[in-house]
């Protein structure tokens, strides 16, 4: 059974997140895709909404699972059988930290694979910064992020 793990701090799901989503779930048997709890970024969702918009957003695609992780991520992916990482590329400056990150994953665990996929052009400009940022100052962020998203996103910020 082929397992892969897409991995993010997902602050919020946007619809970046979700198109890569799409294409890797029809690459694997299983796309896990994991929620990172503790990182050095302080969240504007908690983990529970993150995974609650993930579940909503997701719920059409079959064979994705919606879980959350603590720790390293090599670490994750083996103990839920994964064999692959899959990461998302918008553009080469997202390029040298994952190149870098891949390598360490490498390092500590050489039976699991990490792959890139491209973004789509219509959304190769799209962060959850940038998203909550729009927001913040009440931007429109229509067609960028799931409508479960955008209810709660303006209420937040
Ligand atoms: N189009 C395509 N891809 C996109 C888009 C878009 N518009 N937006 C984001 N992505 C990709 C990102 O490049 C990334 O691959 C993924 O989607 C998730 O993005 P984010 O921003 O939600 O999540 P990140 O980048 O903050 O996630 C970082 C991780 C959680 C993956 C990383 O910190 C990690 O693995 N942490 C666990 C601890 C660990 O193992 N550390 C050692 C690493 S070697």
């Amino acid at each position: 059974m082929k397992i892969g793990v897409y991995p993010g701090s997902f602050d919020p799901v946007t619809n970046g997140h979700l198109d890569i989503i799409e294409r890797a779930s029809k690459l694997f048997d299983k796309l896990i895709v994991a929620v990172l709890i503790n990182s050095n970024k302080s969240p504007l969702f908690s983990v529970e909404k993150r995974l609650e918009f993930l579940k909503e957003s997701c719920k059409n695609i079959k064979n994705v699972e919606i879980a959350s992780f603590d720790g390293l991520l090599i670490e994750f992916a083996k103990k839920n059988n994964a064999n692959t990482i899959i990461k998302g590329l918008r553009a080469v400056s997202d390029f040298e930290y994952e190149f870098q990150m891949a390598l360490m994953n490498r390092k500590l665990n050489p039976e699991i694979e990490t792959i890139f996929m491209m973004t789509s052009n219509k959304y190769s400009y799209l962060s959850s910064s940038l998203v909550k940022e729009v927001a913040k100052f009440g931007g429109c962020v229509k067609g960028l992020i799931p409508e479960v998203v955008e209810r709660e996103l303006y209420k937040k910020v």
